[in-house]
């Protein structure tokens, strides 16, 4: 008997070809991807790690029998992420998702109720960044840094704060921002910082990896004690996590990935992991997001031309953010989503720098360009796009 639920994937897939898709942490991944996912691999327990991990770091050997094939994934996954980020960091590829690789990297080298320095939510970052909601916001102390006027990351703020508030972590990464992170400033100010103890420097490079991959953005590799990032936004991977650390804390994370936070990984996705990264290993890769940054200014440059608000006034990366606050401040972030919704076009409210209304409103949207491009959209189109839009947005007002 055919599951009625392959009915239900069919009118998601239809969605998914149709939509124009502008969520800027979407994509569309390939077919061998998904093959990978599809496999007999989700029949596998394998807790633990390969016997042999081909650098030499981390827990060894595995709860279960029969594990050689799923070693041999695995140990290929995380030696093909380390050429995609031409890297000798440790690399676990376990985390189910962002969430838990940002949980497991916590956990690795802090206690409950130590400080972690964070970007601030509403001003781009991330629920597990330390939302009261969320275990970061309820398991540690959290303090903020800020943007500036001009919506940049504050530099001197994070200076500042790491000096008031002598944090144990330094979080760089966000969900909603659309210029460069230095990450060697912030190297700077905590190797420079006068603390007894140096906090160590974390970086959540979930939106940007594919850039980073592709030398487009710069790299916290070097820089940062432990990378989390996860594995389908601009990676354009299976929906997962994973951490990247220096070997010296390699057992630490492997610990707090399994036994301190997961079971058994899921072999399937892992699977998939490995075959996105020999795909970001490729030159097409590289021009892939040569293009998604290419689009990302030019639908950007068109609102901006059509007399719309980005914050920060442009982008270097996938996504940017409008503003209606002051150009259409009757009109909010999740009305915009709903019309056009209605107009097969999907992307996401989001709130803007000295939000006024509530998160489940918001004076802004985000938009990104990764998963269009999948679907080899070019520069003109997404000018299109933005003209698209803006008719919405004016038959709105
Ligand atoms: N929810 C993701 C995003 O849309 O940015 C981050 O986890």
């Amino acid at each position: 008997m055919e599951s009625r639920v392959f009915q239900m994937i069919e009118k998601e897939k239809d969605r998914q070809e149709r939509n124009i898709e502008l969520i800027a942490s979407e994509n569309f991944v390939s077919e061998n991807v998904l093959r990978a996912m599809g496999s007999c691999l989700t029949n596998k327990y394998s807790e633990g790690y390969p016997a042999v991990r081909e650098d030499g770091c981390g827990r060894k050997g595995r709860y279960y029998g029969g594990c050689q094939f799923i070693d041999e994934i695995e140990e290929y996954c995380c030696t093909k992420w380390r050429e995609v980020f031409n890297t000798d960091y440790h690399v676990n590829v376990q985390p189910h998702c962002g969430s838990q690789a940002n949980m497991a990297a916590y956990l690795s080298v802090l206690e409950p109720g130590d400080t972690i320095l964070a970007m601030s939510l509403n001003n781009g970052g991330h629920l597990t960044h330390g939302s009261p909601v969320n275990f970061s916001g309820r398991l540690f102390d959290m303090k903020f840094y800020d943007v500036d006027k001009n919506g940049y990351i504050d530099y001197d703020d994070i200076g500042n704060k790491i000096r008031e508030f002598k944090p144990a972590l330094v979080l760089a990464g966000a969900s909603a921002y659309s210029r460069e992170i230095e990450f060697d400033r912030i190297r700077d100010m905590i190797d420079n910082s006068d603390l007894n103890k140096k906090p160590y420097f974390m970086v959540d490079m979930a939106h940007i990896a594919g850039l980073v991959a592709a030398g487009y953005h710069q790299t916290p590799f070097g820089k940062a004690d432990i990378i989390t990032t996860t594995t389908h936004k601009t990676l354009r991977g299976p929906r997962g996590g994973m951490i990247f650390c220096t070997k010296e804390l390699a057992g630490k994370v492997d610990g707090a990935i399994f036994p301190g936070t997961q079971g058994g990984p899921l072999e399937h996705v892992i699977a998939a992991k490995a075959v996105a990264a020999e795909e970001a290993c490729t030159p097409e890769f590289k021009e892939y997001i040569g293009d998604v940054v290419k689009n990302c200014k030019a639908m950007c440059d068109e609102f901006i031309r059509l007399g719309y608000e980005v914050v920060t006034g442009g982008t270097d990366n996938h996504l940017f953010l409008l503003d209606f606050s002051n150009t259409h401040p009757k009109i909010s972030g999740k009305a915009v989503q709903d019309e056009l919704d209605k107009h097969y076009i999907t992307l996401n409210k989001n709130c803007v720098p000295n939000e006024k209304r509530s998160p489940v409103q918001t004076s802004g949207v985000r938009i990104g360009t990764a998963a269009e491009t999948t679907k080899r959209k070019t520069a003109e189109d997404f000018v299109m796009i933005a003209r698209k839009i803006d008719s919405i947005i004016s038959n709105m007002a």
